[in-house]
Protein backbone atom coordinates (compact mmCIF):
# COMPACT_ATOMS: atom_id res chain seq x y z
CA UNK A 1 0.00 0.00 0.00
CA UNK A 2 0.97 3.49 -0.73
CA UNK A 3 0.73 5.52 2.67
CA UNK A 4 -0.11 8.59 0.72
CA UNK A 5 -3.42 7.06 -0.28
CA UNK A 6 -4.22 4.99 3.10
CA UNK A 7 -6.14 5.83 6.21
CA UNK A 8 -3.50 4.94 8.78
CA UNK A 9 -4.53 7.71 10.79
CA UNK A 10 -1.56 8.01 12.76
CA UNK A 11 -1.38 10.63 16.19
CA UNK A 12 1.21 12.29 17.08
CA UNK A 13 -0.11 13.26 20.58
CA UNK A 14 -1.01 10.54 23.12
CA UNK A 15 -4.58 9.91 23.75
CA UNK A 16 -5.69 11.02 27.11
CA UNK A 17 -8.24 7.99 27.73
CA UNK A 18 -5.38 5.35 27.10
CA UNK A 19 -3.86 3.94 30.40
CA UNK A 20 -1.46 1.15 28.77
CA UNK A 21 1.27 1.06 26.08
CA UNK A 22 -0.63 -1.18 23.55
CA UNK A 23 -4.07 0.83 23.92
CA UNK A 24 -2.02 4.29 23.74
CA UNK A 25 -0.11 2.76 20.70
CA UNK A 26 -2.96 0.82 18.67
CA UNK A 27 -4.68 4.84 18.69
CA UNK A 28 -1.60 6.16 17.87
CA UNK A 29 -0.37 4.01 15.01
CA UNK A 30 -4.18 4.05 13.57
CA UNK A 31 -5.40 0.67 14.11
CA UNK A 32 -8.35 1.19 15.33
CA UNK A 33 -10.75 3.33 16.85
CA UNK A 34 -13.70 3.13 19.86
CA UNK A 35 -17.16 3.92 18.04
CA UNK A 36 -18.49 3.24 21.76
CA UNK A 37 -17.29 1.84 25.18
CA UNK A 38 -15.21 -1.29 24.50
CA UNK A 39 -16.27 -0.94 21.16
CA UNK A 40 -13.66 -1.06 18.13
CA UNK A 41 -13.77 0.04 14.91
CA UNK A 42 -10.99 -2.07 12.97
CA UNK A 43 -9.12 0.09 10.39
CA UNK A 44 -6.93 -1.22 7.93
CA UNK A 45 -3.51 -1.50 9.36
CA UNK A 46 -5.46 -2.97 12.49
CA UNK A 47 -7.46 -5.46 10.59
CA UNK A 48 -4.52 -7.38 8.99
CA UNK A 49 -3.33 -7.89 12.63
CA UNK A 50 -6.30 -9.46 13.59
CA UNK A 51 -6.66 -11.30 10.41
CA UNK A 52 -3.03 -12.23 10.44
CA UNK A 53 -3.36 -13.92 14.38
CA UNK A 54 -6.82 -15.49 13.58
CA UNK A 55 -5.09 -17.31 10.69
CA UNK A 56 -2.25 -18.70 12.91
CA UNK A 57 -4.61 -19.62 15.13
CA UNK A 58 -7.09 -21.22 12.76
CA UNK A 59 -3.88 -22.93 11.21
CA UNK A 60 -3.22 -24.98 14.40
CA UNK A 61 -6.60 -25.54 15.72
CA UNK A 62 -6.59 -27.30 11.72
CA UNK A 63 -3.63 -29.22 12.35
CA UNK A 64 -4.94 -30.46 16.02
CA UNK A 65 -7.73 -32.08 13.79
CA UNK A 66 -10.48 -29.32 14.72
CA UNK A 67 -13.05 -28.19 11.91
CA UNK A 68 -13.80 -24.21 11.21
CA UNK A 69 -17.55 -23.64 11.34
CA UNK A 70 -19.00 -20.25 11.61
CA UNK A 71 -22.05 -19.68 13.91
CA UNK A 72 -24.27 -16.56 14.23
CA UNK A 73 -23.69 -14.11 16.78
CA UNK A 74 -27.37 -13.46 17.97
CA UNK A 75 -28.44 -16.39 19.38
CA UNK A 76 -31.89 -17.66 20.84
CA UNK A 77 -32.87 -17.17 24.78
CA UNK A 78 -34.69 -20.33 24.92
CA UNK A 79 -31.29 -21.86 24.26
CA UNK A 80 -30.06 -20.99 27.32
CA UNK A 81 -33.06 -21.54 29.20
CA UNK A 82 -32.41 -25.09 28.19
CA UNK A 83 -28.88 -25.00 29.77
CA UNK A 84 -29.65 -23.57 32.91
CA UNK A 85 -27.59 -20.22 32.16
CA UNK A 86 -29.94 -17.67 30.80
CA UNK A 87 -30.89 -16.26 34.08
CA UNK A 88 -27.50 -16.89 36.11
CA UNK A 89 -25.44 -15.04 33.33
CA UNK A 90 -26.53 -11.53 34.69
CA UNK A 91 -25.78 -8.40 33.21
CA UNK A 92 -22.85 -9.21 31.59
CA UNK A 93 -25.22 -10.82 28.66
CA UNK A 94 -26.58 -8.70 25.75
CA UNK A 95 -29.91 -9.19 25.79
CA UNK A 96 -32.29 -8.11 22.89
CA UNK A 97 -36.07 -8.92 21.35
CA UNK A 98 -37.17 -9.32 17.98
CA UNK A 99 -40.29 -7.28 16.42
CA UNK A 100 -42.45 -10.90 17.74
CA UNK A 101 -41.09 -9.92 20.67
CA UNK A 102 -38.96 -13.06 21.39
CA UNK A 103 -36.13 -12.85 23.29
CA UNK A 104 -32.35 -12.91 21.38
CA UNK A 105 -29.17 -11.98 23.00
CA UNK A 106 -25.90 -11.55 21.47
CA UNK A 107 -23.22 -14.22 22.06
CA UNK A 108 -21.08 -14.70 24.93
CA UNK A 109 -20.09 -17.90 23.84
CA UNK A 110 -21.31 -20.82 22.28
CA UNK A 111 -21.78 -23.55 24.40
CA UNK A 112 -25.12 -24.52 23.62
CA UNK A 113 -25.06 -23.41 20.50
CA UNK A 114 -22.81 -25.96 19.51
CA UNK A 115 -24.32 -28.67 21.42
CA UNK A 116 -27.70 -28.38 20.04
CA UNK A 117 -26.18 -28.41 16.64
CA UNK A 118 -23.75 -31.46 17.56
CA UNK A 119 -27.18 -33.31 18.81
CA UNK A 120 -29.07 -32.46 15.49
CA UNK A 121 -26.37 -33.72 13.35
CA UNK A 122 -24.69 -36.96 15.00
CA UNK A 123 -25.84 -40.27 14.33
CA UNK A 124 -23.54 -42.66 15.69
CA UNK A 125 -20.98 -43.03 18.34
CA UNK A 126 -18.61 -44.45 15.73
CA UNK A 127 -18.01 -40.61 14.64
CA UNK A 128 -16.48 -39.10 18.01
CA UNK A 129 -14.18 -37.76 18.55
CA UNK A 130 -14.69 -34.58 17.05
CA UNK A 131 -13.52 -30.65 17.63
CA UNK A 132 -15.71 -27.66 16.12
CA UNK A 133 -14.31 -24.52 16.09
CA UNK A 134 -15.38 -20.83 14.70
CA UNK A 135 -13.68 -17.57 15.08
CA UNK A 136 -16.54 -14.62 16.20
CA UNK A 137 -17.21 -11.56 17.35
CA UNK A 138 -19.12 -12.25 21.07
CA UNK A 139 -20.27 -9.77 23.42
CA UNK A 140 -19.76 -9.01 26.93
CA UNK A 141 -21.39 -6.11 28.66
CA UNK A 142 -18.37 -5.93 30.79
CA UNK A 143 -18.74 -3.23 33.71
CA UNK A 144 -15.59 -1.31 33.38
CA UNK A 145 -14.39 -2.44 29.51
CA UNK A 146 -10.46 -1.17 29.69
CA UNK A 147 -7.37 -1.08 27.86
CA UNK A 148 -8.48 -0.69 24.40
CA UNK A 149 -9.32 -4.08 22.41
CA UNK A 150 -7.60 -5.72 25.91
CA UNK A 151 -11.04 -5.70 27.97
CA UNK A 152 -13.46 -4.50 25.48
CA UNK A 153 -17.38 -5.33 25.56
CA UNK A 154 -17.33 -6.59 21.77
CA UNK A 155 -14.38 -8.84 20.77
CA UNK A 156 -13.39 -11.67 18.17
CA UNK A 157 -12.52 -14.73 19.85
CA UNK A 158 -11.58 -18.78 18.84
CA UNK A 159 -13.64 -20.82 20.44
CA UNK A 160 -13.69 -24.65 20.27
CA UNK A 161 -16.02 -27.84 21.70
CA UNK A 162 -15.47 -31.03 21.59
CA UNK A 163 -17.05 -34.05 21.70
CA UNK A 164 -15.94 -37.55 23.18
CA UNK A 165 -17.46 -40.70 24.29
CA UNK A 166 -15.85 -40.95 27.54
CA UNK A 167 -13.37 -38.82 29.88
CA UNK A 168 -10.53 -40.69 28.79
CA UNK A 169 -11.51 -39.57 25.61
CA UNK A 170 -11.76 -35.93 26.70
CA UNK A 171 -9.02 -35.85 28.49
CA UNK A 172 -7.10 -36.63 24.88
CA UNK A 173 -8.93 -33.67 23.51
CA UNK A 174 -7.85 -30.95 26.16
CA UNK A 175 -4.21 -32.26 25.68
CA UNK A 176 -4.38 -32.11 22.45
CA UNK A 177 -5.82 -28.40 22.53
CA UNK A 178 -3.26 -27.66 25.22
CA UNK A 179 -0.46 -28.57 22.60
CA UNK A 180 -2.13 -26.60 19.79
CA UNK A 181 -2.45 -23.18 22.36
CA UNK A 182 1.71 -23.53 22.60
CA UNK A 183 2.50 -24.08 19.05
CA UNK A 184 -0.07 -20.82 18.50
CA UNK A 185 1.27 -18.43 21.22
CA UNK A 186 4.86 -19.62 20.26
CA UNK A 187 4.07 -18.59 16.21
CA UNK A 188 2.77 -14.92 17.50
CA UNK A 189 6.18 -14.32 19.30
CA UNK A 190 4.76 -15.16 22.81
CA UNK A 191 5.77 -17.29 25.57
CA UNK A 192 2.11 -18.13 27.20
CA UNK A 193 2.34 -20.19 30.30
CA UNK A 194 -0.76 -22.68 31.31
CA UNK A 195 -1.78 -22.22 34.98
CA UNK A 196 -4.41 -24.35 36.62
CA UNK A 197 -7.55 -21.99 36.58
CA UNK A 198 -10.71 -21.37 38.11
CA UNK A 199 -13.77 -22.41 35.47
CA UNK A 200 -16.06 -19.93 36.32
CA UNK A 201 -19.43 -18.93 34.80
CA UNK A 202 -18.24 -21.91 31.98
CA UNK A 203 -18.44 -24.29 34.61
CA UNK A 204 -16.45 -27.72 34.64
CA UNK A 205 -13.52 -29.03 36.95
CA UNK A 206 -10.32 -29.17 35.04
CA UNK A 207 -9.38 -25.62 33.33
CA UNK A 208 -5.92 -23.63 32.27
CA UNK A 209 -5.21 -20.08 31.61
CA UNK A 210 -3.20 -19.17 29.24
CA UNK A 211 -0.74 -16.44 30.41
CA UNK A 212 1.52 -14.03 28.68
CA UNK A 213 3.94 -11.42 30.98
CA UNK A 214 3.43 -8.11 30.83
CA UNK A 215 3.98 -5.50 33.47
CA UNK A 216 -0.24 -4.04 32.76
CA UNK A 217 -1.46 -7.74 33.45
CA UNK A 218 -4.36 -8.31 35.30
CA UNK A 219 -3.53 -11.12 38.04
CA UNK A 220 -0.04 -11.47 39.58
CA UNK A 221 1.46 -15.10 38.32
CA UNK A 222 4.38 -17.41 39.39
CA UNK A 223 6.25 -19.97 37.62
CA UNK A 224 9.22 -21.98 36.50
CA UNK A 225 11.49 -20.63 34.05
CA UNK A 226 11.03 -24.11 32.18
CA UNK A 227 8.14 -23.10 30.60
CA UNK A 228 10.43 -20.03 28.67
CA UNK A 229 12.78 -22.79 27.62
CA UNK A 230 11.00 -24.87 25.15
CA UNK A 231 11.07 -24.46 21.26
CA UNK A 232 7.70 -25.44 20.74
CA UNK A 233 7.65 -25.69 16.80
CA UNK A 234 10.90 -28.56 17.42
CA UNK A 235 9.03 -30.13 20.22
CA UNK A 236 8.74 -33.45 19.46
CA UNK A 237 5.31 -34.34 20.47
CA UNK A 238 2.80 -35.84 17.58
CA UNK A 239 -0.61 -34.34 18.29
CA UNK A 240 -2.25 -38.00 17.42
CA UNK A 241 -0.44 -40.11 19.14
CA UNK A 242 -1.39 -40.53 23.22
CA UNK A 243 1.90 -41.57 24.70
CA UNK A 244 2.95 -38.53 23.25
CA UNK A 245 0.27 -36.33 24.72
CA UNK A 246 0.99 -38.15 27.93
CA UNK A 247 4.31 -37.24 27.84
CA UNK A 248 3.44 -33.57 27.11
CA UNK A 249 1.56 -33.54 29.86
CA UNK A 250 4.11 -35.14 32.26
CA UNK A 251 6.23 -32.04 31.14
CA UNK A 252 3.84 -29.31 31.39
CA UNK A 253 2.30 -30.63 35.15
CA UNK A 254 6.28 -31.61 36.59
CA UNK A 255 6.53 -27.33 36.25
CA UNK A 256 5.17 -25.37 38.58
CA UNK A 257 2.85 -22.33 37.22
CA UNK A 258 -0.12 -20.85 39.11
CA UNK A 259 -1.79 -17.00 39.01
CA UNK A 260 -2.57 -15.63 42.50
CA UNK A 261 -6.10 -17.30 42.74
CA UNK A 262 -4.17 -20.55 43.03
CA UNK A 263 -0.77 -20.04 43.96
CA UNK A 264 0.54 -22.32 46.60
CA UNK A 265 3.34 -21.09 48.91
CA UNK A 266 4.73 -24.32 50.21
CA UNK A 267 5.25 -25.62 46.84
CA UNK A 268 6.93 -22.69 45.60
CA UNK A 269 8.99 -22.75 48.13
CA UNK A 270 10.45 -25.94 46.39
CA UNK A 271 11.34 -24.74 43.40
CA UNK A 272 14.76 -23.35 42.96
CA UNK A 273 15.42 -19.78 43.84
CA UNK A 274 17.12 -19.44 40.16
CA UNK A 275 14.25 -21.32 38.42
CA UNK A 276 11.30 -18.52 39.90
CA UNK A 277 9.86 -16.45 37.54
CA UNK A 278 6.93 -14.04 38.20
CA UNK A 279 5.36 -11.31 37.07
CA UNK A 280 2.01 -9.71 35.87
CA UNK A 281 0.21 -11.97 33.42
CA UNK A 282 -2.84 -11.28 30.79
CA UNK A 283 -4.79 -14.09 29.61
CA UNK A 284 -5.05 -14.85 26.25
CA UNK A 285 -6.45 -18.47 26.25
CA UNK A 286 -8.46 -20.13 28.38
CA UNK A 287 -10.13 -23.86 28.30
CA UNK A 288 -12.10 -25.82 30.16
CA UNK A 289 -13.36 -29.54 30.55
CA UNK A 290 -16.67 -29.95 31.85
CA UNK A 291 -17.97 -33.24 30.86
CA UNK A 292 -21.89 -33.78 30.43
CA UNK A 293 -22.90 -29.95 31.82
CA UNK A 294 -24.19 -28.84 28.50
CA UNK A 295 -25.31 -32.46 26.76
CA UNK A 296 -26.70 -33.53 29.24
CA UNK A 297 -30.04 -30.87 29.53
CA UNK A 298 -29.31 -30.19 26.01
CA UNK A 299 -30.15 -34.11 24.98
CA UNK A 300 -26.86 -34.80 23.30
CA UNK A 301 -26.69 -38.74 23.22
CA UNK A 302 -26.30 -41.19 20.84
CA UNK A 303 -26.58 -45.17 21.50
CA UNK A 304 -23.19 -46.81 22.24
CA UNK A 305 -21.74 -50.24 20.57
CA UNK A 306 -23.70 -52.15 23.25
CA UNK A 307 -27.19 -50.34 22.62
CA UNK A 308 -26.77 -48.02 25.67
CA UNK A 309 -27.25 -44.52 25.10
CA UNK A 310 -23.90 -42.48 25.71
CA UNK A 311 -23.90 -39.06 26.90
CA UNK A 312 -20.90 -37.47 25.11
CA UNK A 313 -18.13 -35.56 27.07
CA UNK A 314 -17.35 -31.83 26.42
CA UNK A 315 -14.77 -29.12 26.36
CA UNK A 316 -14.61 -25.81 25.16
CA UNK A 317 -11.35 -23.49 24.22
CA UNK A 318 -10.91 -20.22 24.10
CA UNK A 319 -8.68 -17.93 22.50
CA UNK A 320 -8.89 -13.73 22.64
CA UNK A 321 -8.05 -12.78 19.05
CA UNK A 322 -8.58 -9.29 19.52
CA UNK A 323 -7.41 -9.16 23.03
CA UNK A 324 -4.46 -10.77 21.52
CA UNK A 325 -3.40 -7.60 19.59
CA UNK A 326 -3.34 -5.64 22.29
CA UNK A 327 -1.04 -8.40 24.23
CA UNK A 328 1.52 -8.51 21.51
CA UNK A 329 2.00 -4.90 21.99
CA UNK A 330 2.33 -4.82 25.34
CA UNK A 331 4.88 -7.33 25.22
CA UNK A 332 6.74 -6.44 22.37
CA UNK A 333 7.19 -2.44 22.02
CA UNK A 334 9.54 0.47 23.22
CA UNK A 335 9.72 4.39 23.62
CA UNK A 336 8.77 4.84 19.81
CA UNK A 337 6.13 2.49 19.06
CA UNK A 338 5.59 -1.01 18.15
CA UNK A 339 8.04 -3.72 17.31
CA UNK A 340 5.97 -6.06 15.40
CA UNK A 341 6.80 -9.96 15.30
CA UNK A 342 7.05 -11.18 11.89
CA UNK A 343 4.60 -13.37 11.98
CA UNK A 344 1.75 -10.88 12.99
CA UNK A 345 2.63 -7.57 11.30
CA UNK A 346 0.28 -5.80 9.22
CA UNK A 347 3.30 -5.46 6.12
CA UNK A 348 6.57 -7.44 6.78
CA UNK A 349 8.70 -4.08 5.65
CA UNK A 350 7.95 0.15 5.70
CA UNK A 351 9.83 1.71 2.50
CA UNK A 352 11.02 4.98 3.41
CA UNK A 353 11.07 7.96 0.35
CA UNK A 354 13.18 10.31 2.27
CA UNK A 355 13.75 12.79 -0.93
CA UNK A 356 10.05 12.10 -3.00
CA UNK A 357 10.56 14.01 -6.44
CA UNK A 358 14.41 12.57 -6.41
CA UNK A 359 14.49 10.52 -9.80
CA UNK A 360 17.01 7.77 -8.23
CA UNK A 361 15.13 7.64 -4.82
CA UNK A 362 11.83 6.95 -6.25
CA UNK A 363 13.27 4.66 -8.81
CA UNK A 364 14.59 2.51 -5.89
CA UNK A 365 11.66 2.91 -3.52
CA UNK A 366 9.11 1.71 -7.12
CA UNK A 367 11.40 -1.08 -7.67
CA UNK A 368 10.95 -2.09 -3.69
CA UNK A 369 7.56 -1.56 -3.77
CA UNK A 370 7.01 -3.87 -6.81
CA UNK A 371 9.21 -6.49 -5.26
CA UNK A 372 7.39 -7.10 -2.10
CA UNK A 373 3.84 -6.24 -3.15
CA UNK A 374 1.22 -6.58 -0.38
CA UNK A 375 4.44 -7.07 1.94
CA UNK A 376 4.84 -3.60 1.84
CA UNK A 377 3.80 0.02 2.88
CA UNK A 378 5.41 3.09 0.80
CA UNK A 379 5.82 6.10 2.35
CA UNK A 380 5.80 8.16 -0.40
CA UNK A 381 4.28 11.28 1.56
CA UNK A 382 5.84 14.82 0.28
CA UNK A 383 7.00 15.04 4.21
CA UNK A 384 10.38 15.43 5.88
CA UNK A 385 12.45 12.12 6.97
CA UNK A 386 12.07 12.90 10.66
CA UNK A 387 8.25 11.97 10.68
CA UNK A 388 8.65 9.28 8.47
CA UNK A 389 11.11 7.72 10.69
CA UNK A 390 8.96 8.08 13.37
CA UNK A 391 5.80 7.00 11.86
CA UNK A 392 7.37 3.62 10.69
CA UNK A 393 8.99 2.98 13.99
CA UNK A 394 5.24 4.21 15.91
CA UNK A 395 4.05 1.42 13.25
CA UNK A 396 6.41 -1.36 13.99
CA UNK A 397 7.25 -2.69 10.79
CA UNK A 398 9.64 -5.42 11.03
CA UNK A 399 12.01 -3.93 8.31
CA UNK A 400 12.30 -0.56 7.33
CA UNK A 401 13.60 0.17 3.66
CA UNK A 402 15.25 3.63 3.71
CA UNK A 403 15.89 5.20 0.56
CA UNK A 404 17.75 8.58 0.83
CA UNK A 405 19.61 10.64 -2.39
CA UNK A 406 22.92 9.89 -1.14
CA UNK A 407 22.76 5.84 -1.03
CA UNK A 408 20.40 6.17 -4.19
CA UNK A 409 22.83 7.46 -6.11
CA UNK A 410 24.70 4.44 -5.55
CA UNK A 411 22.16 1.66 -5.48
CA UNK A 412 21.98 1.60 -2.23
CA UNK A 413 19.20 1.02 0.44
CA UNK A 414 19.61 1.55 4.29
CA UNK A 415 17.87 -1.40 5.62
CA UNK A 416 16.75 -1.50 9.64
CA UNK A 417 15.39 -4.13 11.90
CA UNK A 418 12.76 -2.64 13.82
CA UNK A 419 13.46 -5.21 16.67
CA UNK A 420 17.43 -4.43 17.12
CA UNK A 421 17.55 -1.38 15.74
CA UNK A 422 20.42 -2.53 13.60
CA UNK A 423 21.16 -0.63 10.40
CA UNK A 424 22.86 -1.64 7.81
CA UNK A 425 23.83 -0.39 4.19
CA UNK A 426 22.99 -2.98 1.49
CA UNK A 427 22.06 -3.35 -2.41
CA UNK A 428 18.57 -3.69 -3.43
CA UNK A 429 18.64 -7.18 -4.12
CA UNK A 430 20.21 -8.24 -0.84
CA UNK A 431 17.31 -6.18 0.79
CA UNK A 432 14.86 -7.86 -0.65
CA UNK A 433 16.87 -11.15 -0.32
CA UNK A 434 16.71 -10.56 3.89
CA UNK A 435 13.31 -9.42 4.44
CA UNK A 436 12.36 -12.26 2.09
CA UNK A 437 14.16 -14.36 2.97
N1 LIG B 1 -16.44 -20.65 26.18
C1 LIG B 1 -15.18 -20.50 26.83
C2 LIG B 1 -14.06 -21.08 26.05
S1 LIG B 1 -14.39 -21.15 24.37
C3 LIG B 1 -14.93 -19.03 27.13
O1 LIG B 1 -15.71 -18.18 26.79
N2 LIG B 1 -13.81 -18.76 27.79
S2 LIG B 1 -13.35 -17.33 28.33
O2 LIG B 1 -14.44 -16.65 28.95
O3 LIG B 1 -12.23 -17.56 29.16
O4 LIG B 1 -12.92 -16.48 27.11
C4 LIG B 1 -11.90 -16.94 26.24
C5 LIG B 1 -10.88 -15.86 25.94
O5 LIG B 1 -11.51 -14.72 25.38
C6 LIG B 1 -10.17 -15.32 27.18
O6 LIG B 1 -9.08 -16.14 27.51
C7 LIG B 1 -9.73 -13.96 26.71
O7 LIG B 1 -8.49 -14.05 26.03
C8 LIG B 1 -10.80 -13.55 25.74
N3 LIG B 1 -11.72 -12.58 26.37
C9 LIG B 1 -12.63 -12.81 27.33
N4 LIG B 1 -13.27 -11.68 27.68
C10 LIG B 1 -12.75 -10.69 26.90
C11 LIG B 1 -12.99 -9.28 26.77
N5 LIG B 1 -13.91 -8.66 27.49
N6 LIG B 1 -12.26 -8.59 25.84
C12 LIG B 1 -11.34 -9.21 25.08
N7 LIG B 1 -11.09 -10.53 25.16
C13 LIG B 1 -11.77 -11.27 26.05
Amino acid sequence: MRLSRSFVPTLKETPAEAQIASHRLMLRAGLVRQTAAGIYAWLPAGLRVLQNIAQIVREEQDASGAQEVLMPTIQSADLWRQSGRYDGYGEEMLRLKDRHKRDLLYGPTNEEMITEIFASGVKSYREFPQNLYHIQWKFRDEVRPRFGVMRGREFLMKDAYSFDLDYEGAVIAYRKMMLAYMRTFQRLGLKAIPMVADTGPIGGDLSHEFIVLAPTGESQVYFEGGFEAIDWMKADFDNQNPADLERFTTLMTSMYAATDEKHDTAKWAEVPESNRREGRGIEVGHIFYFGTKYSEPMKLSVIGPDGKPIIPHMGSYGIGVSRLAGAIIEASHDEAGIIWPDSVAPWKAGILNLKVGDAKCDAICEEVYKALGGNALYDDRNERAGGKFADADLMGHPWQVIVGPRGAANGMVELKRRATGERVEVSVADALAKILG
